[in-house]
Formats: structure tokens, C-alpha cells, sequence
């Protein structure tokens, strides 16, 4: 009896969690879309690149267009013209105490505004105080070798909130 109630508890839990689906260069742009979100823990958020050649790479408010060491990073996802299937990459919210800051890894596109926040709070550290500091920064970040293997979940939020999801259980 024990059992069953921790069974459905955990079910429930799962059922409440979202899927938030961001476009990625919808019609040839350079663009999030939306480009700020609020999720909760537990909740996936999912890129779908839909066009052109972008990455979604965490970065932090204090340097928008710079990767965040051991941060999250769908790598460079290339859309072929009239490709029938699109990548997509995604991670789970193991932790929602801090906002995260992701931006386009695509020469120049940072400096045009490619960013996108979760839980961005609505004021001081804005997302669009994020936008304004990555169009003021030159951004001559070029590929990594080796970035196109990344085409699937990411691995270091994913992981973490199996472990969470281990300790509620
Ligand atoms: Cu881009």
C-alpha cells in the first residue's frame, strides 16, 4: 500500500511537467522563438532549429555571448534547405533558483540579439537588459571541432534531475 501511494505520487508528478517548445531561426532569422520562457523544475524546454545553422549554448548575464564552463549546449544544429526533418535538443530544470542565459554560438549572431533566458525575473537582470549588453558585445565566436555530434538531450541537466527524481522517490 505503501508502495502504490509513492507510485502515484510520482506520476503525478510527472504529468505536471511542461514541454516548452522555442523555434530556432524561424524564417531564415536569428532569432528564439519565444525568446524568454518561465519554467518550473522539472519542466523540459526544447529547441526545435528549424532553419539555417544556430546552437542554443548557456552563457551567463554577465558575459551574454561568452559559454558558460559546464554549462548546457546543443552544439551547432544545420538545417539543410527543404530538409523533412528538423534537430532538436533539449534539457530538463533540475534547479529553477537561478535564471539561465543561453545565446547563439553562430558568428554574429549574438551581437543581432540571438539570446533567450529562462525565468529572466522582470526587473534588474531583464532579458532585455541581456539582448541590449549581447548586441554590445563583438562576438567572433567561430565552431568548435567536433560541435555537430552533439544532436540529443543534454547530458548534465538531464542526469541531475534523474538524480533528483531518484531522491524523491
Ligand atoms: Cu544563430
Amino acid at each position: 500500500m505503501h508502495f502504490i501511494a509513492l507510485a502515484s505520487l510520482a506520476l503525478a508528478s510527472v504529468a505536471s511537467a511542461e514541454n516548452i517548445i522555442i523555434t530556432v531561426g524561424g524564417n531564415g532569422t536569428t532569432t528564439y522563438s519565444p525568446s524568454s520562457v518561465t519554467a518550473n523544475l522539472n519542466d523540459t524546454v526544447t529547441f526545435q532549429f528549424v532553419a539555417g545553422n544556430h546552437t542554443a549554448t548557456q552563457s551567463t548575464f554577465a558575459a551574454p555571448c561568452t559559454n558558460k564552463p559546464g554549462g548546457v549546449d546543443s552544439g551547432f544544429q544545420s538545417v539543410a534547405a527543404g530538409a523533412t526533418q528538423i534537430p532538436q535538443w533539449s534539457f530538463t530544470m533540475n534547479d529553477t533558483s537561478q535564471p539561465l542565459w543561453f545565446y547563439c554560438m553562430q558568428t554574429g549572431h549574438c551581437g543581432k540579439g540571438m539570446v533567450f533566458s529562462v525565468n529572466a525575473p522582470s526587473s534588474g537582470n531583464t532579458f532585455d537588459a541581456f539582448q541590449t549588453a549581447a548586441k554590445k558585445t563583438a562576438n567572433t565566436t567561430s565552431a568548435p571541432s567536433g560541435a555537430l555530434v552533439t544532436r540529443t538531450s543534454a547530458g548534465l541537466l538531464a542526469a541531475a534531475a534523474g538524480v533528483v527524481a531518484g531522491l524523491l522517490l
